[in-house]
């Protein structure tokens, strides 16, 4: 290390206190000693946000904190420390309580910080971050991940605040946040966004699910209800130290540039509901799974060992036309896949569920013994009636209409590398966060979006109120030849990309046809998606002011890439 480097270093240091986690404790768990299938898988708990006076439902406010509190992900595991949501510190859960809203019934929640000044995991000031000047505190925000709702309650990356509210980040508005529910059912769910920590403030346990449901045209469905056969399975991976605590590099792969920055985030551990590799006893039944990607990087791609196949319902956002059944579904980080288990077909009595997506995926390394299972399902023997069922019909959305698309646009992902050959930043546009807004929707409008992906990772592409729909992806030729050109003039449609997107086309997998709100873009290819700037289960206009300040953004969902900087704004326009 040359000594101006030295100096940046210890100033950081000096500036910031140490990493709270430096190297001398670095003693890491070997996952693949932890025993498997011990813990129960926990029953989050629910909290609804509508009242019932006198059998109808009203609209309901709801104050959640963020807690700093000692979590057991492991029977073997001393406990760690996390940051929760609850409506208490004793209440407070990994991840967050599940948020059930009613359709058409307004939610409001003050959401409240109630973290100590010291962060848990260690974080990088020199990536574009939320940074107090006056207090000590930890800037979060959050974000309703699929919410058709204002700006000023988007969680706008810059709206961050610390404990009390003692300081707010630039684009804060408001204590209290507005989520109408107005939308088509489905699963959503929040997480903290705060600018360049949304990858440690989720790491650290900021997460939750929110299902809106729509009782009138869900229960006909006749899809498996209740708590015990409706469930959210929220997974992600984390690395812990032999005290416990969750282990996170505090060294950049690019340390001189970035002291602790690291473009991916895996751990070897496999949470799901806040256990490592939990079990759950099932009944020979149909149950409804609603699976939530909540890692930071890790793709699975999951199946059961026994061969036991499952049915799509609905992914993230909304529900698929039909249903469609499959052996395995590759999920990316954010997206949700929402199937049903018919644990009266299997022909064993214990089910694995597994995981064999390479990370990064898809040219990274191979799951290995820990990371590649996930929960285990034990079916009890006896066969029982289930009235539940499995329509050959769900719910249906118009299309996109394409004959009247408002705007073309290209979105070209830009990885950057060190003179080390390591990455130092990814954008998308070869913009930085905070040049001028260049994406400017019209209400109302369907557009366009050539996603170019110029770099070797699976980016999972995530739009704030927009909904999407992949028309087709197509192989990128010639890709040395163009990416010079974009590497040169960052402009895709003088660089003729329209010449070079002529290679395979991969098919889109049936369920993924649907509307959603975060797509993986493969490696090599332009992805083209359709993008609703409008509700898709009605032609009425959004009831609220979809223009105003501060606008919203679109992002990678990779945590890492979005906090360097793979995100961009989004403002709707008249
Ligand atoms: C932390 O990252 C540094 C830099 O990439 C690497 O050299 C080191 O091995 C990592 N430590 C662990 C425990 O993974
Ligand atoms: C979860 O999401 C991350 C990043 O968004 C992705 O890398 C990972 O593959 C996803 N995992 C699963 C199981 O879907
Ligand atoms: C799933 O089915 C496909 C063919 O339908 C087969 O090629 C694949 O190996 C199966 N995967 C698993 C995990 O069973
Ligand atoms: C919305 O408009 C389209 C085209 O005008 C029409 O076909 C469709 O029935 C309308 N949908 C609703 C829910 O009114
Ligand atoms: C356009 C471009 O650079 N695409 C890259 C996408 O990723 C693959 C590897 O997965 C690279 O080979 C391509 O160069
Ligand atoms: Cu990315």
């Amino acid at each position: 290390m040359d000594t101006t480097l030295l100096l940046k270093l210890l100033t950081l240091v000096a500036l910031f206190g140490a990493p709270s986690c430096s190297s001398a404790s670095d003693h890491l768990i070997d996952a693949s000693k932890l025993n498997m299938f011990v813990d129960d898988l926990p029953l989050i708990p629910t909290i609804p946000a509508f009242h019932v006076s006198d059998g109808v439902p009203k609209s309901k406010s709801l104050e959640i904190g963020m807690f700093m509190k000692k979590w057991k992900f492991h029977r073997d595991l001393p406990p760690t420390r996390v940051y929760a949501f609850g409506r208490s510190e004793q209440e407070a859960t990994v991840p967050g309580p599940t948020i059930e809203a009613l359709y058409g019934v307004d939610t409001y929640v003050t959401w409240q910080n109630q973290l100590p000044p010291k962060h848990i995991l260690p974080w990088d000031p020199t990536i574009p971050t939320a940074i107090t000047k006056r207090t000590r505190g930890i800037p979060t925000v959050v974000h309703l991940h699929g919410g058709t709702h204002e700006p000023e309650s988007d969680g706008n990356a810059n709206a961050w605040f610390t404990a009390k509210f003692e300081e707010k980040g630039p684009t804060w508005s408001k204590k209290t946040y507005h989520y109408p529910n107005n939308q088509q059912p489905g699963n959503l769910w929040y997480h903290d966004h705060a600018m360049g920590l949304t990858r440690v403030n989720l790491l650290a346990g900021l997460l939750g699910a929110y299902i809106i449901r729509h009782p009138a045209i869900e229960d006909p469905l006749g899809l498996p209800r209740g708590d015990q056969f409706d469930r959210p399975l929220i997974v992600f991976d984390r690395s812990f130290r032999t005290d416990g605590s969750i282990f996170m590099n505090s060294t950049g792969n690019n340390p001189s540039i970035h002291p602790q920055w690291q473009p991916e985030y895996f751990g070897d551990a496999i949470i799901v509901n806040g256990k490592a590799w939990p079990r759950l006893t099932v009944r020979r039944r149909k149950y409804r799974f609603r699976i939530i990607n909540a890692s930071n990087a890790r793709f699975f791609r999951f199946f059961f060992t026994n061969g036991l196949r499952f049915t799509h319902v609905a992914s993230d956002s909304a529900y698929i036309p039909n249903p469609v059944t499959a052996n395995q579904t590759l999920v990316g980080p954010s997206e949700i896949t929402d199937i049903i288990v018919d644990f009266s077909q299997s022909r064993s009595n214990v089910a694995i569920l597994a995981n064999d997506a390479p990370y990064p995926y898809p040219s990274g390394d191979p799951v290995n013994e820990a990371n590649g299972k996930v929960m285990k399902f034990i079916i009890l023997p006896y066969q029982e009636p289930d009235t539940s069922r499995i329509p050959k019909r769900l719910l249906e959305y118009p299309a996109p209409d394409l004959s009247s698309v408002a705007r073309t646009r290209y979105v070209a992902m830009y990885e950057y590398v060190s003179d080390i050959d390591e990455p130092t930043h990814l954008y998308l546009n070869g913009k930085p966060f905070d040049a001028a807004v260049t994406e400017t929707p019209k209400e109302g409008s369907t557009e366009v979006w050539h996603v170019i992906n110029l770099t070797e990772d699976n980016h999972p592409l995530h739009i704030h109120l927009g909904l999407l729909k992949v028309l087709d992806q197509t192989e990128l030729v010639k890709l040395d030849e163009f990416k010079e050109c974009m590497t040169k003039i960052n402009d895709a449609v003088k660089c003729h990309v329209e010449q070079y997107a002529r290679g395979k086309k991969v098919d889109v997998p049936a369920h993924e046809k649907g509307w959603k709100n975060v797509y993986k873009m493969i490696p090599g290819y332009v992805t083209k998606i359709a993008v609703r700037f409008s509700y898709i289960h009605t032609n009425s206009s959004y009831e609220f002011d979809a223009t105003a300040e501060p606008g919203y953004v679109y992002h990678c969902h990779v945590l890492d890439h979005e906090d360097n900087a793979m995100m961009r704004p989004l403002k709707v326009i008249k």
